[in-house]
């Protein structure tokens, strides 16, 4: 099966990443209106897509909370010395990214960092080596892992966030196995407003 990459026109992912399995994103029943939401796929190599699911927002920063004994191995000091720092593997969009430091995440498990023109429909296909502490320089485990998306308008006011929990699901994004979605429908705010501008419509059309 064709990654949303491969039919897109945008570069495959090397095999390597797509070991668990390629199926089609099967996004969420989204609304219209003012979303926010996240698509994850991830895998244990350490290949990551994040698909913005907003109809409106951007996503400018992301962080990753890694589980069950699994670090980025960023940088070639212990743990883990065949290390892969921080990249941007392809991406569909304009969206870039502004990594950390490979030494700074070197054997940690947390990571955050900033994004830019993440509009929504864009997906950012990055890269970082994961390992377990218990066998360094193997395959980590995305299981549980934790991914945050922070989302803004235009204006860059601060909307919300996201948080997706990876597990083994059966969505798929960019040929990961393991992936989730999460998405808000309209804050009670948001909501209300709109709620009342429905009431105000209808009144209008029943007039
Ligand atoms: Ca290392």
């Amino acid at each position: 099966m064709k990654s949303d990459f491969s039919s897109s026109g945008l570069p495959s992912i090397p095999k390597k990443m797509s070991i668990l399995g390629a199926s089609a994103l099967v996004s969420l029943g989204i609304s219209q209106g003012a979303t926010t939401g996240i698509t994850v796929g991830a895998d244990n190599f350490g290949a990551w897509g994040i698909r913005n699911l907003s109809d409106t927002y951007l996503i400018t920063s992301l962080s990753i909370l890694l589980t069950n004994d699994t670090f980025f191995d960023s940088a070639s000091t212990a743990p883990g010395t065949a290390a892969t720092g921080w990249g941007t593997q392809a991406s569909l969009g304009t969206v870039s990214a502004t990594y950390p430091s490979n030494a700074s995440t070197d054997g940690l498990q947390a990571a955050s960092f900033t994004t830019v023109s993440f509009d929504p429909g864009d997906i950012l296909n990055f890269y970082v080596d994961l390992d377990l502490y218990a066998s360094p320089d193997g395959a980590g485990n995305v299981t549980g892992a934790i991914i945050t998306a922070l989302f803004r308008d235009n204006l860059n006011n601060f909307i919300g966030t996201e948080t997706v929990t990876l597990a083994l699901g059966s969505i798929s994004l960019n040929g990961f196995g393991y992936s989730h979605s999460a998405s808000t429908i309209p804050e009670p705010t948001a909501a209300l407003l709109g709620g009342i501008g429905m009431l105000a419509l209808l009144r209008r059309r029943r007039n």
